[in-house]
């Protein structure tokens, strides 16, 4: 980075900081960003005089709002919901909703902000949005979640609509949570939109949309792979979380060739050197989708796998690593591991996983390592296509939808590798992510005058 760049990033940052004090993944996610456009904005000065980045910066709109619900024993508990309305330069406000323990305002602004040019990457015209509670499913009953779902709801619903602001899944909000926000928001409003995604196939959803983050992260790592002339075949992939996105990346990268050695919730992790196969992945789908049982009881199940408690898997040896579980869950010593343990690809399924000082290891080691905004985009591009089926009132086959999520996620790559490129022929997917999603949106913005 020149002089110019270096020091418009500093000088950027303090202000970010000084305006969101404590926001600490907001400011991780916009530095990273800042940084990697600061060297197009000094090429394109314009943009600096319109101000785009700081306007790109401060959300259009940030509801946050009382969740009163009461539980199974008739005792009322109080909690925070947010829906951040980032961007909506290139359509609707789009992005997910996440029901987790540690959900603040920060979490909420950092995942809007990448939403956007994640959105933007798709090439569908969605634009960048993120909702979400402090509320944690865990333990809770059905009845809980539903009763939680529809007081959130009740006041979420004035905000959003199928034209404004199209909510989806994220941690903690899975097939049951869209179920319970839909039926509270068609009674509400009385109308039947697509205004939320990831709905049941019964009624709206699209096919592979569950399927999609997991299969799109692996077909993005497909395309990082080619750019070395290699393949998932014979290759030990090692997963975080046992999620919704960890469920399909591991199904994928089996189908691929691929041996996958382990799954990890936040209690641990398990490790089973032999790789999961048909049987073992559908004990853990009816585990966790299911039972919403914990990753450790398939240790119970599988006396081959060893549970190790309190650890992330980044230790064990691999050619792949595909984090699918939360932000910053990639650490230096974490990504040191993985080197040193001759892993050739990092693909991130999740939002953020790598801290910048892992990142910064694996792009001096020259690994393939790409940002979630790219890996991961697969699923609000499926979202996209659901409201694409919703607004047509059709529904495409599952080979339909694959191609178009093939295809985006192949074009993503190709945006990447366009921007990211160095001279050394190093592919830095950070700056080919940001730049690509960037400049789409800072155009849209420009044109459409001082909004
Ligand atoms: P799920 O709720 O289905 O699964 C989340 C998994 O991650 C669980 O195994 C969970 O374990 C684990 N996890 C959650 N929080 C933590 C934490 N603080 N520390 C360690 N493990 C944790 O969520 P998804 O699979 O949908 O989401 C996973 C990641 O992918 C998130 O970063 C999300 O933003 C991202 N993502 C999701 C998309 C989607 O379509 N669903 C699309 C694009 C990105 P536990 O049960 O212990 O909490
Ligand atoms: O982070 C994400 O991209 C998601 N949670 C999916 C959002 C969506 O609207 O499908």
């Amino acid at each position: 980075m020149d002089k110019f760049a270096q020091n418009y990033v500093e000088h950027f940052m303090a202000d970010v900081v000084a305006k969101n004090p404590g926001e600490k993944e907001f400011h991780q996610a916009v530095r990273e960003v800042v940084t990697s456009v600061a060297p197009y904005l000094e090429a394109y000065p314009h943009l600096l005089d319109l101000k785009i980045m700081e306007r790109i910066v401060e959300p259009e709109r940030v509801i946050m709002f009382r969740v009163p619900w009461c539980d199974d024993r008739g005792e009322i508990h109080v909690n925070r919901g947010y829906r951040v309305q980032m961007n909506s330069a290139l359509g609707p406000y789009k992005g997910g909703i996440r029901f987790h323990a540690s959900v603040n305002l920060s979490i909420m602004k950092f995942l809007a902000f990448e939403q956007t040019f994640k959105n933007s990457l798709t090439t569908l015209p969605m634009g960048g949005g993120k909702g979400g509670s402090d509320f944690s499913p865990r333990g809770k009953s059905d009845a809980e979640v539903m009763r939680f779902c529809q007081s959130f709801m009740t006041e979420l619903q004035r905000h959003i609509g199928q034209d404004t602001d199209v909510p989806a899944g994220d941690i903690g909000v899975g097939g049951r949570e869209i179920g319970f926000l839909f039926g509270q928001y068609k009674r509400l409003r009385d109308e039947w939109t697509g205004t939320l995604t990831g709905k049941g196939l019964a009624w709206g959803g699209s096919l592979l949309r569950p399927e999609a983050t997991g299969y799109g992260a692996c077909y993005f790592a497909q395309e990082m792979l080619a750019t070395k002339g290699e393949t998932f075949e014979g290759k030990t992939v090692v997963i975080s979380g046992a999620g919704n996105v960890a469920q399909y990346a591991a199904k994928k990268a089996m189908s691929l060739g691929a041996k996958v050695v382990t799954l990890s919730d936040s209690d641990g992790y398990i490790y089973d050197p032999d790789g999961l196969d048909e049987q073992k992945w559908a004990f853990v789908m009816e585990l966790k989708n299911v039972r919403r049982g914990r990753i450790k009881e398939y240790e119970a199940k599988y006396p081959g796998a060893k549970y190790f408690p309190g650890e992330r898997p980044w230790k064990v040896k691999c050619d792949i690593a595909m984090p699918c579980a939360t932000q910053n869950e990639i650490d230096k010593a974490d990504a040191e591991a993985l080197v040193a343990g001759g892993c050739m690809c990092v693909t991130e399924g999740a939002n953020m996983p790598t801290t910048p000082e892992a990142i910064a290891v694996f792009q001096a080691a020259k690994l393939l390592y790409s940002p979630g905004k790219a890996s991961n985009a697969g699923g609000v591009a499926t979202s996209g296509l659901e409201m694409t089926q919703n607004s047509i009132r059709q529904k495409w086959t599952a080979e339909e939808v694959d191609s178009h999520l093939h295809r985006i996620m192949s074009d993503i790559h190709a945006a990447c590798v366009k921007y990211g490129t160095e001279e050394d022929g190093y592919i830095n997917y950070v700056k080919g992510a940001n730049v690509a999603g960037f400049i789409k949106v800072a155009n849209a913005m420009a044109d459409q005058g001082l909004v």
